[in-house]
């Protein structure tokens, strides 16, 4: 199936990623998925859920980065994060860089991927897994949220793309029962794919956000390991005002957050938000 050496990602129909592998350090099926972890020499170790790159230690900081410290400084009191996914851990690093988070629950469907990220991949979870602000549930993340009664100040989705396990964080019911488990003026972001080549993943999210958010759109980066073009991340709150804080604002709290960035700037932060016109109309037509 793969050639010598290399692994291919299944992910496109008419286009594909290869990356070589200098050494595979696990190969196995768990329960839900097939979880391959190996050494490149462009990217350092990558993970892959079901034959398609999750993260590498190479490009990580720029989706991480951007799925957290953008929503936390745009919000500017975020205190409690929901991080649905992530089993990896990057997300969850990065959320708990802030000070003024005090609790981080993650809901992950697979501790197989906890136990491996751990053991093979510490250049991007850390330390976060022994944080005493994190409460850590091995669920499905809908029926966590459909059944949670805590509130959270950030929901971020961290899952994969809507195929296998991933498929139901993709639904109305599960971004339904996502808002109710936002406090006011609270805010959710998610994955959702390279425009380009999966503009139905960006469509159908919006065509699920927009009843039931007075704001709901989404934001840009391009991650060179998720190939095809910049990522989309879904955008959603009831306070329509926080996707304009002022760059004043947003370099006031970056600076008193006290984190290093290697993607994130208050300037990249508010660049993200402007479209392409092909990703604009995509979600205008959705
Ligand atoms: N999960 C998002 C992977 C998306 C891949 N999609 C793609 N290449 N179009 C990443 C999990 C990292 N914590």
């Amino acid at each position: 199936m793969n050639a010598p050496g290399w692994f291919e990602e299944t992910l496109h129909d008419g286009m594909k990623l290869a990356l070589r592998a200098e050494t595979v350090l696990y190969d196995s099926q768990t329960d839900y998925q097939r979880i391959v972890i190996f050494e490149n020499a462009q990217f350092g170790r990558v993970l892959m859920l079901d034959n398609v790159v999750q993260t590498t230690e190479g490009d990580e900081f720029i989706y991480h980065e951007m799925l957290t410290h953008l929503p936390i400084l745009a919000h500017g009191a975020v205190r409690r994060v929901l991080i649905v996914g992530g089993g990896d851990g990057g997300m969850l690093e990065e959320t708990l860089k802030h000070a003024s988070v005090e609790r981080v629950t993650m809901v992950e469907i697979d501790p197989g991927v906890i136990e491996l990220s751990k053991t093979y991949l510490p250049g991007i979870c850390g330390q976060a897994f022994d944080d005493p602000r994190l409460d850590l549930v091995i669920a499905d993340g809908k029926d966590f949220v459909t059944r949670c009664q805590d509130r959270f100040d950030l929901v971020i989705v961290d899952s994969t793309d809507p195929i296998g396990p991933g498929e139901v964080l993709f639904t109305q019911a599960f971004y339904e029962a996502c808002k109710g488990c936002l406090a006011p003026g609270g805010l959710l972001v998610t994955q959702n794919g390279v425009p380009f080549l999966q503009g139905d993943e960006l469509a159908g999210t919006l065509r699920c956000l927009r009843p039931l958010f007075r704001d709901a759109g989404c934001y840009l980066a391009t991650v060179p390991t998720y190939v095809g073009g910049p990522m989309a991340f879904g955008w959603a709150s009831d306070d329509t005002a926080l996707r304009e804080t002022p760059i004043e604002v947003l370099r006031a709290r970056y600076r008193a957050a006290g984190i290093e960035t290697r993607y994130y700037t208050p300037e990249v932060h508010r660049a993200a938000f402007a479209l392409p016109g092909y990703v604009a109309r995509l979600i205008e037509e959705a």
